[in-house]
């Protein structure tokens, strides 16, 4: 499955053909069918009708696409002005899925190469693989190309960064819609309306994806969010209590980790912040 627009969605045939194909009854509510999933279909005078749904390897919700191994977050410095709370919990959601992640820093064409390396530095010590790109001046868009090859991969992140024009400078003849940023503030206006499938041209798929501004945490259990911070998963054996969440517990290894600066402050605030907005859904729900 390519696209899913509605009632109709492009299937790739296994002779590498794209078919139109309307979906069966039951198929037609809302995510029974997503881009990526691998669908039996059915022929009729020309007329594509899928019948079925195969069962799932992953499903993302945001983005929704299924059947994905690795989620590219794309994101900025400036144009728009990075949101690093949005970027945090994009790589909470994909830790919980067991997807892997790629960060990849895009328009680098605007920054001093000492800003992009310092931020892509707190990264990659947690062990993220995690690029700087540029999708105009084509910087680092090799490596991000064999990042991809073989992979099943999408591009999330905010509206704007480039997730389509990157796209479109990683596959040559594919022309994606690339929107202008609107003046007021830099935002991005939402130029991706779908996930799009898209064939490398050297093996592998990668899904384009509408940009989003806000992710829910609510289906991620309290429990698991300390999972889900790889560097603070590392050390959470070493706490006095084996249920701890890093709060206000004593004999905490992970507060004592950030006091000794081997976690970033900012991770650890954002693992706090997430953590009470988890706890008030938990609340509501068991009220
Ligand atoms: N300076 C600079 N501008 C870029 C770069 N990559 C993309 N842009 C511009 O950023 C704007 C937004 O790019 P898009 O590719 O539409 O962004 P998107 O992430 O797909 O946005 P949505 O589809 O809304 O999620 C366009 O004006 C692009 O030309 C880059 O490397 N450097
Ligand atoms: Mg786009
Ligand atoms: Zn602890």
């Amino acid at each position: 499955m390519v696209r899913v627009l509605s009632n109709f969605v492009s299937v790739l045939s296994p002779d590498g053909d794209l078919i139109i194909c309307r979906l069966r009854g039951r198929l037609r509510r809302q995510g029974a069918v997503l881009a990526g999933d691998k669908v039996v279909y059915r022929q009729v005078d020309g007329d594509g009708l899928v019948e079925k749904v195969l069962p799932r390897r992953s499903r993302l919700v945001r983005p929704p696409v299924a059947n994905v191994d690795q989620v590219v977050v794309v994101f900025t410095l400036r144009e728009p002005e990075l949101n690093l709370s949005l970027l945090d919990r994009l790589l909470v959601l994909v830790a919980y899925q067991r997807l892997q992640a790629l960060l990849v820093l895009n328009k680098v064409d605007l920054l001093r190469p000492d800003e992009a390396e310092s931020l892509l530095g707190v990264y990659r010590d947690i062990g993220y693989r995690a690029l700087a790109v540029s999708a105009i001046l084509g910087t680092g868009l090799d490596r991000l190309a064999q990042e991809l090859r073989h992979r099943i991969s999408v591009f999330a992140g905010a509206s704007g960064v480039g997730k389509s024009r990157l796209l479109s400078a990683l596959v040559p003849g594919k022309e994606l819609l690339t929107g202008e940023l609107s003046p007021k503030g830099g935002r991005g206006r939402h130029t991706t309306r779908w996930v799009e499938m898209i064939l490398l041209p050297d093996g592998g798929m990668v899904a384009d994806a509408p940009g989003f501004t806000r992710l829910d945490l609510d289906r991620i259990p309290s429990r698991s969010l300390p999972d889900c911070f790889p560097e603070m998963a590392k050390l959470a054996g070493s706490c006095q209590f084996n249920d701890c969440l890093h709060h206000h517990e004593p004999g905490c290894a992970i507060k004592e980790a950030v006091r000794e600066g081997r976690i970033a402050r900012h991770r650890y605030d954002h693992y706090l912040s997430f953590l009470g907005e988890i706890r008030e859904f938990e609340e509501r729900r068991y009220q």
